[in-house]
């Protein structure tokens, strides 16, 4: 039995201070030699600004497919060879533990290396590689950074009291990175990629109603990983047979979310299955595939 198709919910949502971060955007990329972009391995369509091309023209880019470990493993390798083989240097990358900060290193030396020759083919004295990191929010951008810094994170080029200037970190002899990501805004071109930004917390709950992305979820996981929702909820194939406010219902009741009366507590429901997603519980879950 297929679950119920998504109903259209609409959401609106373009947080009112974009503009000014876009313009900043704009200012700190002209100062960098290379781009990378972090994206969330799970969504990794649905994480990427809309207009970043034209955002980054004539900058060298490179993608981070972030948060591997909460995505499955053949799926981030099949996304990696999908930005490769579109002429973009892919990484697969874990901030929680590292994974992937010393790859991005090694990519961003062998991509300016033609650079640098040049540069030293004319007989200039070789300048740093500037770097800056940018995503949407809640990629893992700043957790990013900290792995990239953690090896040195002597700090470069900053003025005791000059707080407006920009500061860099010295990540390698010749690599500066900005200390600061550029935040992106996502996009809502469609009902499923909005809710895959709900379902991974970027769009805030406030937004949507925690209940809703909660049904949607329990809705996708039904129709693609049926094994992961019955063994963490213990469900068997009857309980299966349910509509999804039937299985929410069984959930909240086997893990006692209960009001006085013995109706469901739905928003304590939700929240336990949005948590056991993201927190990865409930197993590593790509929400897009490579088509
Ligand atoms: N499982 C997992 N969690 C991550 C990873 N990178 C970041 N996070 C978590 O994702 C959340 C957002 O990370 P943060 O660096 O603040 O994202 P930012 O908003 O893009 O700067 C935090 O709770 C991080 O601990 C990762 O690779 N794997
Ligand atoms: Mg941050």
């Amino acid at each position: 039995m297929e679950k119920e198709k998504l109903p259209s919910t609409n959401i609106n949502w373009y947080p009112g201070h974009m503009a000014k971060t876009k313009k900043q955007i704009q200012e700190d990329i002209k100062l960098v030699d290379i781009i990378v972009e972090i994206l969330d391995a799970r969504i990794p369509k649905a994480s990427q600004n809309p207009d970043i091309s034209k955002l980054i023209e004539g900058k060298k880019h490179i993608v981070v497919l972030n948060k591997s470990d909460l995505a499955e493993e053949n799926e981030n390798k099949r996304w990696q060879s999908f930005f490769n083989s579109n002429g973009v240097p892919c990484i697969v990358a874990n901030s929680n533990s590292g994974i992937g900060s010393k790859e991005t290193i090694i990519k961003v030396q062998e991509i300016m290396a033609d650079d640098l020759l040049k540069q030293e083919q004319k007989g200039r004295v070789q300048k740093n590689i500037r770097l800056m990191i940018v995503g949407i929010p809640n990629v893992g951008k700043s957790s990013f950074i900290n792995r990239l810094a953690r090896k040195n994170s002597a700090t470069v080029g900053n003025k005791p009291g000059v707080t407006k200037q920009k500061q860099w970190i010295r990540i390698e002899h010749n690599i500066e990175l900005l200390d600061t990501p550029g935040i992106l805004w996502p996009k809502f071109e469609s009902q499923e990629v909005a809710l895959n930004l709900a379902f991974t917390g970027t769009i805030k709950d406030e937004i949507m109603d925690e209940y809703e992305i909660a049904y949607y979820l329990i809705s996708f996981l039904y129709n693609n990983y049926q094994q992961r929702l019955k063994d963490r909820y213990g469900l068997d194939n009857e309980d299966l047979d349910k509509d999804i406010i039937g299985l929410l219902e069984l959930i909240g009741k086997k893990r006692g979310a209960i009001m006085s009366g013995g109706r469901i507590d739905e928003t304590k429901t939700a929240r336990i299955i949005l948590d056991d997603f993201r927190s990865g519980r409930l197993g590593r879950i790509t929400l897009e595939r490579v088509k």
